[in-house]
């Protein structure tokens, strides 16, 4: 038991080395798990490398598991690793926002995350 742990912290770590250079989410607005007062009117996740604009994507669901973006995901134009996606007017509720992203290094990462609408 004890050496399968050391393993697996041993993966872990080597793992973090490896992705070093991934896109990951730096920061999303609006915020992860954050709740707004007002529908917003788009997604923005800026990422810690730049992105491929035609391998990446972002996707809003509301709890029912309907799509609600308006399937128009484009990169920033003065901004490479900002990538966007438009809203409609959100009713009130939780949505789940899922970015599956290309850095320019070829590597794909994921992730998700959820907002709350008043
Ligand atoms: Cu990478």
């Amino acid at each position: 038991m004890r050496r399968s742990l050391a393993f697996l912290f041993f993966l872990v770590l080597a793992g973090a080395a490896r992705l070093e250079a991934h896109a990951f989410l730096q920061q999303a607005e609006p915020g992860v798990g954050s709740t707004l007062q007002a529908s917003p009117n788009e997604i923005k996740i800026w990422f810690t490398e730049k992105v491929e604009p035609a391998f990446s994507k972002i996707q809003v669901f509301a709890a029912s598991g309907q799509e609600v973006d308006k399937r128009d995901v484009h990169v920033d134009r003065a901004d490479p690793a900002l990538l966007q996606v438009s809203l409609p007017q959100l009713a009130a509720g939780t949505y789940k926002v899922v970015w599956r992203v290309v850095s320019v290094d070829t590597h794909v990462t994921e992730g998700s995350f959820s907002f709350h609408v008043r």
